[in-house]
C-alpha cells in the first residue's frame, strides 16, 4: 500500500465522502476521509474473514458484553495493518499532520472501566490470534459521561460520541430482530399433549445490530464487534395512530428508543433499575437470537448450537442470556426441558470480575417479575433442579440450601444473578489468581463446594498494539531497533530485552524516551489545566475509577504528608514529585466525588505555596479516557496500585503501565502479586497489609482511632484536614471524609498509612539513582510478557472454549472467487481455510 494509493483515496474521499475541497476541509473532514480510506482496506479482508468462517464448522467465541470501551479505531487500525508511516508520509505530502487528524477521534467510551476495556483487549487479541468470533453488546447513544472539572468538583455531562456520525459501523437492517417485554404468560397443551408456554408480551422492540470491523495485527483476521441499537417497531402501535393520537404514537416510539440510550455510569453499585435489566435482557436476546440465524444459515439444527458457539458472560450482566436460551429452545423450538438444559450449560462460561457484595447483581422479584415473567418461570424451574441435586449432594443441611437458592429470601426476595451464571455455565473464572482463590473460598464457596471442576482462573492481560505499539511509538522503536519486532505479535518475546537492562547506553536511550513521552505528557496537562510540571520530577501516577477501595485518599495523605514535612522543614529531603490523578467517580457515589475535590483542594493548596510548588505538584487531569490512557501510561514514572488487598479483583491499568516501563508501588492485591513475581521483588515496592491480615484485623476488631493516637505524622496529616487547612477553614467540608476514617475506615487507610510512607521513601530514594531506576524500569517492560491480553486469550480457548484458530486467506471481488470457494466446499474439495493455508497473502 504505497504512500500514493493512500494520498489518491484520502482525496476522494475529502470530496466524494466529505463533499469538500481540501482546501476547505475541517479537521473532522480529514478525520473522516482517512478513517474511510482505512476502513476501505479492512473491508476485503472483513468480507474475506465472513466467508471463511461461514464455508468451514469452527466454533465461534460470542463475547457477551454490556460494555465494550474500545478507545478510538483510527490508529489502532494503522497499526495492525502495519501502515502508520506510509499514512504519515501521505499526510505529510498534503501539509497535514496525522496525530492532529488521529486526535479528532470522538472514542466510542461505551463502558466505565475495567470490565469494558478488557472486553476491548480480548477483541483485539481474538483477532490478532485468528479465532472466530463475535462481540455481542450495546450500541449505546451515550457512552460513558463526559467529565469535567469545576470549582474543583467533578461535573458531567453527555458525551454525544455519534454527532459527527460513525465512519467505524455499519448498520444491518436486514438482521434486525424483535425483542418482548413485560406481559404475562399463559400455559396450554398443545395438539401432541404436551405441556406447553405462551409468553404474551406488553411490547415489543425492534433490535438492530451495528457491526464494526476488529482487525488483528498484520493478518486477515476482521472480526465484528456487533452492538445493537433498540427502535420501535414498525407498526409501532398503529391503533393510538389511527385514533388521531399521533403525538401519543410518537412518544411510545421514543420510549422503545430510550432503552439504548444511555450507559448507566455505576461501576461496582448495582441498583435495580428496571431500564438496566431491559438493556441487559434486549441485548442478550438480540445476541441469542442472531447466533441462531448464523446456525441456520449454515444448515445446523439448535440442537447443536454448543458446538458452534461458546458463550462466554462478562460478569453477569448478560447471564439472563441463560434463562433466554431455555427459553428460545423450549417454548419456540418445542425441545424438552432435559435436552435444552444440556445444550445450554454446555454453551456458557462466566467469568466473575468483582468480589465486592454491592456489585453483585440482584433483582428484586416483582421487578423481575414485570418485565421477564416467563424467564421468572424457567429461572424458578433451574432452582428447582438445582435445589434437588443439592439435596442429594448434601444431605440434610438446609442452610446450604437457602444460600445456593438462586432465589435470595432476605428481606425482599431478589434472584441472585451470579447462582444462576454459575448454574448455566460449564467453566467459571476469576481474573487473577488471589481473585479466583478469594471466589471459591468466599462470595462463590457453596457453588465450588458443588462443582470444584467448573471452577479455573484467568489473569486478565492488555493488548500490547494499543498500550505498547500505538500508545508508545518511541519506545517500540527502541525495543523493536534492540530485539526485533516479533514482541508486538508474541509479547513473551520482549525478555529478550532484559540484558539490555544492562547496558548504559541502551539505558540512556530508554530515558531519553521516556523523558520525551515526559514532556508530551506535560503539555497535554498544562493545556488542560493550566498547571505546568517539570518533566525532570518524578510522575506519579494514579489513574482509575475513584472509589474507596482503590483508596486514592490514601495517595493524598502522602502527599499532606510530604507537604508538612517540607513546611516544618524546609531542608527536609524531599524528592520532587508531580501527583498526576485522573478517574471518574459514578455520579450519584458522593464519598467518591468527595475525594476528587479532595484531591483538588490539596492540589489547589500544594500548588500555590512558593515554598513547596517547585518540589511538590498535584494535578487532577479531567476527563480520564483511552485517550488520555494513551498518553499517560507511557509517562508515568511510578504506578500506584494501592487499594485494600482482597477488593481489586485484577487491575489491568498495573499492566499497562508495567509494560511501558514504569515501576509500581502496590498492595498485594488483584494481579499486583503477580505482576510482582514476574517482575522481580527488587523492581517492585509492595506494601501494606495482604488480603488474610486484611481479614485477620478486621476479625480481631479494628481500631482506626489507635494509630491516629500513636502517629505523630498521621496526626499532623488528619489534623491538617480536621481543622480546614485544604478547605479554606472550612472543617465541615472533608468531615464525612476523616470521620469515616477515624470511626470505620471500612477500607484500612490508617493501618496502611506507615508501611505506604514508609515504602514511598524507598521509592524516592531509588528515584534518586538514576541508573537504578532505569534499569528497573527496563526490567519492568522485559518481564511483562504474561500480562498481554493474547495470553489471557490462548488460555480461554484451550480451557473454556475449545475453540482454534482459522486463518483467512483473501477474496477477490473480480476474480469470481467467492463463489468458486463456496462451489469448491459444496464439491467436497476440502474446507476452505485447508485451500487456503497459512495466514493467507
Ligand atoms: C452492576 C454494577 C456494576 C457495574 C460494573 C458492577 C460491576 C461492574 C464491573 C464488574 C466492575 C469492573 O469493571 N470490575 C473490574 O474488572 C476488571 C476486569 O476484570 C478488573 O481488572 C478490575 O479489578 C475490576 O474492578
Amino acid at each position: 500500500m504505497s504512500s500514493a494509493t493512500i494520498r489518491r483515496a484520502f482525496l476522494d474521499h475529502v470530496f466524494y465522502t466529505q463533499g469538500k475541497l481540501p482546501g476547505h476541509a475541517s479537521g473532522n473532514d480529514l478525520y473522516q476521509a482517512l478513517a474511510h480510506t482505512v476502513r476501505d482496506r479492512l473491508v476485503q479482508r472483513w468480507i474475506s474473514t465472513a466467508e471463511a468462517y461461514q464455508s468451514q464448522p469452527s466454533r465461534t467465541v460470542a463475547y457477551l458484553s454490556a460494555e465494550f470501551l474500545m478507545g478510538p479505531h483510527l490508529g489502532n487500525n494503522l497499526v495492525n495493518l502495519g501502515i502508520v508511516e506510509a499514512v504519515r508520509g501521505a499526510m505529510a505530502t498534503l501539509n497535514l499532520d496525522l496525530d492532529h487528524i488521529l486526535a479528532q477521534e470522538e472514542e466510542p467510551g461505551l463502558g466505565n472501566g475495567g470490565l469494558g476495556r478488557l472486553a476491548a483487549c480480548f477483541m483485539d487479541s481474538l483477532a490478532t490470534l485468528e479465532i472466530p468470533a463475535l462481540g455481542y453488546g450495546i450500541r449505546y447513544e451515550y457512552g460513558i459521561f463526559h467529565q469535567s472539572i469545576i470549582d474543583g468538583m467533578q461535573v458531567e455531562s453527555t458525551d454525544t460520541w455519534l454527532r459527527n456520525g460513525n465512519p467505524w459501523e455499519i448498520q444491518r437492517s436486514e438482521w434486525a430482530v424483535e425483542v418482548r417485554l413485560g406481559g404475562h404468560t399463559e400455559h396450554y397443551t398443545d395438539d401432541r399433549g404436551r405441556y406447553r408456554v405462551r409468553w404474551v408480551p406488553a411490547k415489543t422492540v425492534v433490535g438492530v445490530p451495528f457491526d464494526s470491523p476488529i482487525l488483528g495485527y498484520r493478518v486477515n483476521t476482521v472480526n465484528t464487534l456487533r452492538l445493537w441499537r433498540a427502535e420501535a417497531t414498525e407498526a409501532f402501535d398503529f391503533h393510538t395512530f389511527n385514533r388521531g393520537d399521533y403525538l401519543g404514537a410518537v412518544n411510545k416510539k421514543v420510549t422503545s428508543e430510550n432503552l439504548t440510550k444511555v450507559l448507566y455510569p455505576n461501576d461496582e453499585t448495582q441498583q435495580g433499575k428496571e431500564l438496566r435489566l431491559e438493556q441487559q435482557y434486549f441485548f442478550v436476546a438480540c445476541s441469542l437470537q442472531d447466533m441462531l440465524r448464523l446456525l441456520a444459515t449454515q444448515g445446523l439444527p439448535v440442537t447443536r448450537f454448543h458446538e458452534k458457539f461458546t458463550v462466554q458472560l462478562n460478569d453477569t450482566h448478560p447471564a439472563v442470556g441463560i434463562a433466554e436460551l431455555m427459553r428460545l429452545l423450549i417454548d419456540d423450538h418445542g425441545l424438552a426441558w432435559d435436552e435444552a438444559w444440556h445444550i445450554t450449560r454446555r454453551a456458557f462460561a462466566y467469568t466473575n470480575h468483582t468480589l465486592l457484595p454491592e456489585a453483585l447483581e440482584q433483582w428484586p422479584l416483582p421487578l423481575f417479575q414485570r418485565i421477564l415473567p416467563r424467564h421468572l418461570e424457567i429461572i424458578y424451574e433451574i432452582n428447582a433442579r438445582f435445589l434437588d441435586e443439592v439435596r442429594i449432594r448434601f444431605y440434610g443441611d438446609e442452610s446450604r440450601l437457602a444460600r445456593l437458592s438462586l432465589i435470595s429470601e432476605h428481606g425482599e426476595r431478589h434472584v441472585r444473578m451470579a447462582h444462576l451464571a454459575c448454574v448455566g455455565s460449564h467453566t467459571i473464572n476469576g481474573v487473577a489468581e488471589l481473585h479466583s482463590r478469594l471466589m471459591r473460598e468466599d462470595v462463590l464457596k457453596d457453588l465450588y463446594e458443588m462443582w470444584p471442576e467448573k471452577f479455573t482462573s484467568i489473569t486478565n492481560g492488555v493488548t500490547p498494539r494499543r498500550w505498547l505499539a500505538l500508545a508508545n511509538p518511541r519506545l517500540t522503536r527502541l525495543v523493536s531497533e534492540a530485539i526485533g519486532d516479533g514482541w508486538i505479535k508474541d509479547l513473551g518475546q520482549i525478555r529478550a530485552l532484559e540484558p539490555y537492562a544492562d547496558d548504559p547506553s541502551f539505558r540512556e536511550r530508554w530515558q531519553a524516551v521516556r523523558r520525551e513521552n515526559k514532556q508530551d505528557l506535560a503539555r497535554l496537562v498544562r493545556d488542560a489545566t493550566g498547571v505546568v510540571v517539570d518533566p525532570n520530577s518524578m510522575f506519579d501516577v494514579m489513574v482509575k475509577r475513584i472509589h474507596e477501595y482503590k483508596r486514592q485518599h490514601l495517595a493524598v495523605l502522602h502527599i499532606i504528608a510530604l507537604y508538612h514535612r517540607i513546611k516544618s522543614d524546609p531542608h527536609a529531603d524531599v524528592q520532587p514529585r508531580t501527583f498526576l490523578f485522573a478517574g471518574k467517580a459514578a455520579p450519584g457515589y458522593h464519598y467518591a466525588k468527595l475525594m476528587i475535590r479532595f484531591v483538588t483542594s490539596v492540589a489547589g493548596v500544594v500548588n500555590r505555596d512558593p515554598q513547596v510548588r517547585d518540589r511538590l505538584k498535584v494535578v487532577f487531569l479531567p476527563n480520564f479516557n483511552v485517550t488520555h490512557g494513551q498518553k499517560i501510561y507511557p509517562a508515568a514514572d511510578l504506578s500506584e496500585q494501592i487499594s485494600l488487598a482482597g477488593k481489586e479483583a485484577s487491575g489491568t491499568g498495573n499492566m499497562k503501565f508495567a509494560m511501558n516501563g514504569a515501576i509500581t508501588i502496590g498492595t498485594m492485591d488483584g494481579a499486583n502479586i503477580e505482576l510482582r513475581d514476574a517482575i522481580g521483588a527488587d523492581n517492585f515496592f509492595p506494601f501494606g497489609l495482604n488480603a488474610s491480615e486484611v481479614y485477620a484485623l478486621k476479625a480481631a476488631g479494628y481500631h482506626p482511632s489507635t494509630y491516629y493516637d500513636s502517629s505523630p505524622e498521621l496526626r499532623a496529616v488528619v489534623d491538617l484536614i480536621q481543622h480546614g487547612f485544604f478547605s479554606k477553614g472550612d472543617a465541615a467540608v472533608f468531615r464525612p471524609l476523616f470521620d469515616g476514617l477515624l470511626q470505620h475506615d471500612p477500607y484500612l487507610l490508617m493501618a496502611d498509612f506507615a508501611s505506604y510512607l514508609h515504602c514511598q521513601q524507598q521509592v524516592s530514594a531509588a528515584y534518586g539513582d538514576p541508573e537504578r531506576w532505569q534499569r528497573m524500569s527496563v526490567l519492568s517492560s522485559a518481564r511483562s510478557g504474561q500480562f498481554s491480553s493474547d495470553r489471557a486469550i490462548e488460555q480461554y480457548c484451550k480451557r473454556v472454549w475449545h475453540a482454534q484458530a482459522v486463518p483467512v486467506c483473501l477474496l477477490h471481488r473480480s476474480s469470481g472467487q467467492v463463489q468458486g470457494a463456496r462451489r469448491a466446499e459444496a464439491d467436497g474439495i476440502g474446507t476452505f481455510s485447508e485451500r487456503c493455508g497459512g495466514s493467507g497473502s
